[in-house]
């Protein structure tokens, strides 16, 4: 029977509905790449998520399974099998085949499907070779199966059980994802973990049984929710209080969970979150955090005689070193901007503001001792800021002859023109030489670092101002830094990173991302920011020159000459002379550059800590256990 022969006039707009999908999916999930891919699993683990908050789930398991099928199972009461007064047809049927059916069996108030991404499940349907959905409810097993989308096998009853859930299992359809279907285990692990941390008491599980030699387990379910959240992103630095403060609480239908701790660093990181999905842009709910932490830090700090006269916290002040995780999980959320990625709705703010105050107050009155670290470690950053605003004035960018008194190394492009401008960060005087007279100067700017680029996780912004290679780059940019940072000035697209191929440029590479990461985050995710490959070995017979860039393609490049070649292995950048350089690591027609790139920068933003944090330990461990990774981070 064709596909088509199952729907009568009245289902016309399901077909409508599936082939609007099929022709347009990137209007439905964003993309068609690997992201896109990957969003697939979250449209329907969503679902059983809605489920746990509804109160009827508290287990959820994401298997891949060979060939990059995805199961998803939870125990929650099972999808409605009832006939839908609407189409005649069972109510699993209609969720899967219509476009934004599910709101209307769901009396579930914070449902996190539908939110902000949320599609729906007929959306993965349409864009699935197969989809197989298994249902355990009141006695009875049912098994309704799809394909691309169109019913294949109507429901019907396949056995007994004395359980309940629902079991989705889908194939993405190939001729729609054309890029990828193979997903990524650590993708679909680390926002499993974050869901588990989001959504306290629930069990999470992923499975990775792709290959039968190698299979994957990771199961996750935190009791403390956020707190244990803000825990996890402080392991390895020194917290400044031993308890994680959190408080949560419900208003006006709006449940807000917020937890926080301080760090003896320099970095704020608050992290809100609206129905389980990540704002980036932050919006109402943190406004409401952070006005409630200023003015509930004053009032502490004033009755309790901990200010000098006439002294008072600013907002920057007391959220050095602060970890937040600020969670709301509101019915009917309204976001702001194209990318939705900021939270409007007003009610939000009144939410998190009414319980951030009486929790904050009733934690500092409990434990006296923190609040006392906390009101001082702001007393501090305000000192700080104040030092701050003097230095950073003189980073303006005025004159190649700064303020400073010393003259920056910038060797500058002719070029005006930031979309075409490039900037090379040297390491070491000679290479940035053989740069400078290798370079395209219409184009290339070169600036060498000469002494060492300090270690920015364990100073302040006054502190690292105050060095010079920070100075200098901050002014080559002309973005300007912290509130008087806008990218409009940035003066070129491309910030290349070219260090030597050995540990020490490494050590250099990371420093540097770990600066760029923290003042200057906006050039990382707008992909500005690039890492140089330089060759390892030269190979060489008479005239004729090739390279190796990665330690593998030794052979392969030797191979490619019929008599044996010399070969020299560069031990740094100022073996190479300046057209040598150009050759293989500047002139765009033949260099490959890297574009450093953070998709996930909660993720990244631990790794730096744990790289470049005090604590050895958890450092040493991290690198065994990840070493892999790291590298991957580097590039
Ligand atoms: C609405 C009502 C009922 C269950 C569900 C939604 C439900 C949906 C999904 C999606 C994935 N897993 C799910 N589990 C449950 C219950 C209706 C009834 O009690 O018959």
């Amino acid at each position: 029977m064709d596909n088509y022969d199952k729907y009568d006039a009245s289902n016309i707009q399901i077909l409508e509905g599936l082939e609007a999908v099929k022709k347009r999916p990137g209007m439905y999930i964003g993309t068609t790449s690997s992201r896109g891919l990957h969003h697939l699993v979250w449209e329907i683990v969503d679902n059983a998520v809605d489920e746990a908050l509804a109160g009827f789930c508290d287990t959820i398991t994401v298997e891949i399974l060979p060939e990059d099928v995805i199961k998803v199972t939870d125990n929650g009461r099972g999808i409605p099998v009832d006939i839908h007064p609407k189409t005649g047809r069972p109510s699993v049927e209609t969720v899967y085949t219509t476009l934004h059916a599910g709101g209307k069996f769901d009396h579930n108030s914070y449902k996190v499907s539908g939110g902000l991404h949320g599609v729906g499940a007929s959306v993965v349907n349409a864009l699935s070779t197969y989809m197989d959905v298994e249902i355990h409810k009141d006695g009875k097993k049912y098994l309704i199966t799809f394909d691309h989308g169109f019913l294949n096998e109507e429901l019907k009853v396949i056995g007994d059980t004395d359980k309940s859930g629902t079991i989705v299992s889908f194939k993405a359809d190939p001729e729609v994802f054309i890029e990828t279907t193979k997903y990524e285990f650590e993708i679909l692990r680390t926002r499993i973990q974050q869901l588990a941390f989001l959504n306290k008491g629930i069990k999470f599980s992923i499975a990775d049984l792709r290959d039968e030699n190698l299979t994957i387990f990771k199961d996750y379910c935190y009791e403390g929710g956020v707190s244990e959240y803000v825990a996890f992103l402080n392991e390895g630095k020194d917290v400044l209080h031993k308890d994680v403060a959190y408080f949560e609480g419900e208003l006006d239908n709006i449940l807000v969970e917020i937890a926080m701790q301080y760090n003896n660093g320099y970095a704020q990181n608050i992290y809100p979150f609206t129905n389980n999905i990540n704002n980036p842009d932050g919006g109402t709910h943190e406004e409401g955090f952070k006005r409630t932490l200023t003015t509930v830090l004053n009032n502490y700090g004033k009755s309790n005689g901990l200010f000098k006269k006439d002294e008072s916290l600013q907002g920057d002040d007391t959220r050095e070193g602060l970890v937040a995780i600020v969670s709301v999980k509101h019915p009917d959320p309204q976001f702001e901007g194209q990318t939705k990625s900021k939270l409007g709705s007003s009610d939000a703010r009144t939410a998190v503001s009414s319980i951030m105050k009486q929790g904050l107050e009733r934690f500092l009155l409990e434990t006296p001792q923190a609040a006392k670290i906390i009101i001082e470690k702001s007393l501090m950053a305000q000192r700080a800021r104040i030092a701050a605003k003097k230095a950073r004035e003189a980073t303006r960018r005025k004159s190649p002859l700064d303020a400073l008194g010393f003259a920056s190394k910038l060797a500058d492009c002719r070029s005006k023109d930031a979309s075409v401008s490039e900037i090379y960060i040297v390491e070491g005087d000679s290479a940035g030489g053989s740069a400078k007279q290798g370079r395209d100067s219409e184009f290339q700017a070169i600036l060498p670092l000469r002494g060492k680029v300090l270690n920015v996780e364990k100073s302040r912004l006054d502190k690292a101002l105050q060095n010079k290679e920070i100075l200098s780059m901050i002014q080559a940019f002309g973005t300007g830094i912290s509130e008087e940072f806008n990218i409009e000035n940035i003066r070129y697209n491309k910030v290349v990173i070219m260090t030597d191929a050995d540990v020490d440029g490494a050590h250099i590479r990371t420093l540097l991302l770990t600066f760029f990461f923290r003042y200057l985050r906006p050039l990382i995710e707008r992909g500005h920011i690039y890492i140089a490959q330089p060759p390892l070995y030269k190979v060489q017979v008479g005239k004729t020159v090739k390279y190796a860039y990665v330690e593998g393609e030794l052979e392969k490049v030797m191979a490619e000459f019929k008599s044996r070649p010399t070969i020299q292995r560069y031990k740094g950048l100022g073996e190479m002379n300046p057209e040598q350089l150009w050759e293989t690591t500047m002139n765009p027609k033949n260099r490959t550059l890297l574009q450093v790139t953070l998709e996930d920068a909660i993720e990244a933003d631990r790794i730096f800590s744990m790289l470049m944090g005090d604590d050895v330990t958890s450092r040493r461990e991290f690198i065994q256990a990840n070493a892999e990774y790291v590298t991957n981070l580097d590039v």
